[in-house]
């Protein structure tokens, strides 16, 4: 048996901040986890110091399950961001740690590779749609095999996952950007652009698009309707996710596929979507929804529905959370689609990570554990630089979903 016998939690801003913990056991075998959440990053990390962390020492790092349940049956006060983001980081630092004790990477214990890569979407974004369209040709070139695209409404400052430099980042310094939002300009603005895709570069490629919760469910149905001759692989996020049911409505009259997941945390909050099948893909991640144990909880509810996996990816997660998703990817059998955004340089120098990317599909390495390195020294470099994300305003100055 090997005991922990110390976690620390980093907290640093390497290109943007990002929380990581480090478990250590008494054989000194090291496992990292991401504990990210992007405008709330301290709360995670107190959660971790001074709730869990005199929990952890003293424990067998081999019985990962049962510190799951003891983690989460044990706090009494279930579920939402922050604690499952603080187990999460345990959970998958306890992965690596077993990884690395049987000398095999992740996705071996998982149940071994289902597939011969991990296929992701790219983000391709532009200001107007001449710069869209080229940024599209851009992730062609490079070989992806599916790419994402947003593009700014005309009118509407600020438009989400529009990137502005190198590498997309929406958190901003000291109070949040207020951004303004106009669902009518962008109902008639995103279909055009959706169809000038495929117009100029055609079918061979799957095209995604994300709509970020605004849209009302009656709205969110028109949308997806007319954007059926596009053929998405998926709209995501058509509409805020606390009321299940009203996936029902998208669902009669829309063939557009469905994703969702990426604000939602455990098992209970994805249920109703699964079982009544109110969509097509479940995009919870290893960082928000507890780890590489209760995402393989979902994904394999998931596949009794015939749901597949697609899961949050952006640069607020780590290459720790990264890495872990395609480890799970490659052994799950309802896979469908990972996100996959370019971390800007010094991310990647503090964070060596062996996940490659080849043809459109990422692979995690053979390096024992998650094959993610953190270089601490160099992150005490980068202190953590607080940032927020976005709030939007309807044009009559009331707050909407961002
Ligand atoms: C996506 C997202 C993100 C989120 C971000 C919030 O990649 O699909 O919607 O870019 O906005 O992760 O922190
Ligand atoms: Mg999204």
């Amino acid at each position: 048996m090997s005991r922990i016998e110390h976690a620390e939690v980093f907290v640093a801003s390497p290109a943007r901040n990002f929380v990581t913990l480090r478990i250590t056991t008494a054989d000194g075998v090291t496992g990292h986890g991401d504990a990210t959440l992007n405008g709330r990053e301290l709360a995670v990390a107190s959660y971790l110091r001074d709730h869990v962390v005199p929990l952890l020492i003293g424990r067998d790092a081999a019985r990962i399950e049962d510190t799951w349940q003891y983690l989460y049956r044990g706090a009494y006060w279930r579920r939402g961001p922050v604690t499952m983001t603080a187990i999460a980081a345990v959970d998958t630092a306890l992965w690596d740690i077993k990884g690395k004790v049987a000398g095999l990477p992740v996705y071996q214990l998982l149940g071994g590779r289902c597939r011969d890569g991990v296929l992701v979407y790219g983000h391709a974004s532009g200001s107007d749609v001449p710069s869209l369209l080229d940024d599209v040709a851009r992730f062609r070139e490079a070989g992806y095999r599916a790419v994402r695209a947003q593009a700014a409404v005309p009118g509407v400052g600020g438009t989400y996952g529009v990137r502005k430099g190198a590498i997309y980042e929406p958190a901003a310094a000291s109070l949040p950007d207020e951004q303004p939002w106009d669902t009518e300009a962008y109902l008639r603005f995103a279909p055009t652009y959706l169809r000038a895709v495929r117009e100029r570069y055609g079918f061979d490629f799957h095209l995604l698009h994300d709509v970020h919760h605004r849209l009302t469910p009656v709205e969110a149905a028109r949308f997806g309707k007319t954007v059926e001759e596009a053929q998405l692989f998926w709209m995501e996020d058509p509409t805020p996710v606390e009321n299940q049911e009203s996936f029902r409505l998208i669902r009669q009259h829309t063939t557009t596929p469905i994703a969702v997941g990426e604000v939602l945390n455990s098992i209970w909050d994805v249920h109703h979507l699964i079982t009544e099948q109110l969509i097509d893909y479940v995009r919870t991640s290893v960082v928000h929804a507890g780890g590489i144990t209760h995402l393989r909880r979902i994904f394999d509810l998931a596949a009794l529905y015939g749901i597949r996996t697609g899961s949050h990816g952006a640069t607020d997660l780590s290459p720790v959370a990264l890495a872990a998703a395609v480890h799970l990817d490659l052994a799950v059998p309802n896979f469908g689609i990972q996100e996959y955004m370019e971390h800007a340089p010094e991310t990647m120098e503090v964070f060596r990570c062996g996940v490659t990317l080849a043809d459109g599909l990422l692979n995690p390495g053979d390096a024992p554990g998650l094959g993610v390195d953190y270089d601490e020294k160099l992150a005490a470099r980068f202190p953590y630089n607080p940032r927020y994300l976005p709030v939007a305003r309807r044009l009559d100055g009331s707050v909407h979903d961002w």
